[in-house]
């Protein structure tokens, strides 16, 4: 048992755990799904790294199927239904965005924010998980960077057209991350992931991306903060 040595134990097997873990793990199997099927559609948007997107499309696919496996290993049915509804407004606004052909939009939402979001929450919860899903996640977030990386690869190399759009972009999406994360902060806290971790590590990994994008400083204070209350 890996457990930091101030936790108390943790019982993978009491309600109080499997039902925070129904959620959660709904949350992101509903995330991975959702996330193949965005690289699928910029696979679509960006024909000259079609290739390379349906590799990564696929992988979110493996990464779905490990979550499920985590699931049944812990006897917990995911709730789909809560998790649909979690990301619902990040869903919605990548769809719009990609029938307005905004790639720069798709971009920051799926690639930044959403990889971000999954790299803080499985680097927080690979020290808390239970043996199986702790090397199922270990593997997953290796992955996740390199998702994070094509798109900073991509809006790196189209940064100053892309600036505007950025800025827009995460005007408009940061603020439903923050939200997303009060939404889950008490299941989190039952799994043994403390909230202020969460924002911590997606704070570094997010202004760690705009950084290599080719923001400075200041932007990066301004933009990564935005919305950000509580
Ligand atoms: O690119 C990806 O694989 C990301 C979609 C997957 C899901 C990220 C969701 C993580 C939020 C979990 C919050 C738990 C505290
Ligand atoms: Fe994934
Ligand atoms: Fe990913
Ligand atoms: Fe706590």
């Amino acid at each position: 048992m890996q457990q930091l040595a101030d936790q108390p134990e943790i019982d993978f097997h009491s309600e109080t755990y499997k039902d925070a873990y129904s959620r959660i793990n709904a949350i992101v199997i509903e995330g991975e799904q959702e996330a193949h099927e965005n690289y699928l559609k910029l696979a679509e948007l960006l024909s000259e790294h079609k290739d390379e997107l349906i590799r990564l499309a696929k992988m979110e696919s493996r990464h779905k199927k490990g979550f499920e496996a985590c699931g049944r290993n812990l006897q917990v049915t995911p709730d789909i239904e809560f998790a649909k509804q979690f990301f619902a407004q990040l869903h919605h606004n990548f769809q719009v965005a990609a029938q307005e052909g905004k790639i720069v939009t798709c971009l920051l939402i799926q690639s930044l924010i959403i990889e971000c979001f999954a790299i803080a929450a499985y680097n927080i919860y690979i020290p808390v998980a239970d043996d199986f899903a702790r090397k199922i996640t270990e593997g997953v977030v290796k992955d996740e960077y390199s998702h994070l990386n094509f798109g900073e690869v991509w809006l790196k190399e189209h940064f100053e057209e892309s600036k505007a759009e950025l800025e827009e972009a995460n005007r408009q999406n940061l603020p439903i991350v923050w939200q997303m994360l009060n939404q889950v902060a008490d299941d989190a806290e039952v799994l043994a992931m403390e909230k202020e971790a969460l924002v911590e590590d997606f704070m570094i990994q997010y202004g760690e991306a705009l950084s290599n994008i080719g923001f400075n400083t200041r932007d990066i204070m301004r933009l990564s903060a935005y919305g950000l209350r509580a």
